[in-house]
């Protein structure tokens, strides 16, 4: 197959079962980049007082990197404005959220112009490239205006938004049609790519094909939908791990005969954090003579904290960590352990089977790889139960999950009750269902259904 680059944002290295990763997309990407050789091209991390477009050259566990510093103004507009200020509520449906900025829609265009720039001597013309996210729309378009003819793909992690909301950013036009310069266009789920069509058939008057064929003018794309998976082999390994069963045992030993209720996520609003908290304070009120039996653990390292909406979802969840655990503990109990810091990936599969319960309540997720690691790390004998928003992408494929409207506490509440009342023959079969897909639909088959859209696609003639 020819040479795969792949872009991204931030490009890093998760070391197996060590630190911290930065999120599922480098977990992701790094087991596609080791079968496929070529190139991880993306931000360093690091901020440089003046660009010099300078790649650093790294090749770490089969993977060459290459990567490139950005100024701070770069990092302020680009990073912590267009993307996390404005794409990211914005495309998760917090229009409340959303700053429309003409600095930070400038200071994107500008970082994506150097990422064209730095990008385009890199390119043979057998390569195929594959841009990944919010943060590098534009990309593909710069590098055609610089010449490059591959085979382009992009595909969008989050959701894509409803036409109505997306009309909210003065250049959301503008902006969507660069998006006609890939090949092809993925989405995790029908819903997100069902809003992209909607937009761009009736606000720009594009032409909806069957298959997934859609033309503007004279450019014409292919959409399709491309739900990303975990690596699940590696993940039930590494619940089987040393570490992961020592984990383990020290969460049932601290547990002393409770049932867990787990919870992990990046800190970020779009996660449902606090009508989680919400929901699970509506079970102990209505159910006083569960309290005792059982607690929730909600581990959220914080991202983002340099954006205040990132500032003021922490300060409330500190606030209703301490209110919930202020009314309802007692001696001997407490209700929530709310945790501000990530553990490795062996030390959280651990942790996931000991749990009875796994919640994952998003608000708005594109997909959601915690609901599905919850999955891969159970217990075949005795499985815990998945509690899931159906507003999270990972809803479409994990349709055995206890499913809940994360708004609602009483619904929220009744599916605690309802999962921890269920009887051990329902527990295996609805996990079971959902382990197939999990191991069958992982992220090989991904990439391969990803990169076979991408190579069945029409060249764009040079
Ligand atoms: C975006 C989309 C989409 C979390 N805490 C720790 C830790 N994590 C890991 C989890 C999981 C990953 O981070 C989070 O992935 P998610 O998919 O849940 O969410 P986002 O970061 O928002 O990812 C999302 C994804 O992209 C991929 O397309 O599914 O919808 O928003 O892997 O395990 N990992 C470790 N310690 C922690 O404390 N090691």
């Amino acid at each position: 197959m020819s040479r795969l680059i792949v872009v991204s944002n931030r490009v890093t290295t998760p070391k197996a079962g060590h630190t911290a990763s930065g999120g599922g997309l480098a977990v992701a990407l790094h087991a596609a980049l080791r079968e496929n050789g070529g190139i991880w091209f993306g931000w360093s991390g690091e901020v440089t007082d003046q660009f010099t477009g300078h790649i650093n050259f790294q090749r770490e566990q089969g993977v060459t990197t290459a990567t490139i510093d950005l100024e701070e103004q770069d990092v302020d507009e680009y990073y912590n404005g267009y993307a996390n200020r404005t794409l990211w509520p914005l495309f998760h449906y917090r229009i409340d959220l959303a700053e429309y900025e003409r600095e930070f829609a400038g200071g994107y265009e500008r970082v994506n112009e150097r990422f064209a720039d730095t990008l385009t001597p890199l390119i043979d013309p057998a390569d195929v490239l594959w841009v990944q996210d919010y943060h590098l729309l534009p990309l593909g378009e710069g590098l055609r205006r610089r010449g490059a003819a591959n085979r382009m793909g992009f595909f969008l992690h989050i959701p894509w938004p409803p036409r109505r909301l997306l009309y909210t950013l003065p250049e959301a036009a503008d902006l969507v049609r660069t998006l006609f310069a890939y090949d092809v266009v993925g989405f995790h789920t029908q819903e997100w790519l069902s809003s992209f069509e909607d937009f761009v058939g009736a606000e720009m008057g594009a032409v909806i094909e069957p298959d997934g064929v859609i033309r503007l003018g004279d450019r014409t794309i292919r959409v399709i939908v491309c739900p990303i998976g975990i690596d699940a082999a590696e993940f039930v390994a590494a619940s089987k791990s040393p570490r992961a069963r020592l984990a383990h045992r020290q969460m049932r030993d601290s547990a002393v005969g409770r049932d867990m209720i787990i919870g992990v996520d990046r800190l970020d609003y779009s996660k449902g954090l606090e009508e989680r908290f919400l929901g699970y304070e509506r079970f102990l009120r209505d159910h006083p003579e569960e309290r005792k039996e059982v607690f929730l653990l909600q581990i959220a390292p914080p991202s983002r904290g340099e954006v205040a909406s990132y500032q003021k979802i922490r300060a409330g969840l500190d606030s209703l960590s301490g209110r919930i655990n202020g009314a309802y503990a007692d001696l001997d109990w407490t209700p929530i352990r709310y945790v501000n810091q990530g553990y490795s990936r062996d030390v959280l599969a651990g942790v996931y089977r000991a749990a009875r319960i796994g919640m994952v309540t998003p608000l708005r997720d594109g997909m959601n790889l915690v609901a599905k690691e919850y999955v891969a790390a159970q217990d075949p004998d005795d499985p815990g139960v998945l509690i899931l928003s159906r507003f999270a992408g990972a809803a479409a494929q994990l349709t055995e999950a206890v499913l809940v409207n994360p708004y609602s506490a009483e619904e929220l509440s009744d599916a605690i009750l309802l999962a921890l009342r269920m009887p051990l023959d329902e527990r295996q079969r609805r996990w079971r269902k959902m382990m197939d897909n999990v191991l069958s639909e992982d992220v090989g088959w991904w990439r391969q259904r990803f990169t076979d859209a991408l190579m069945a696609s029409e060249a764009t003639p040079a």
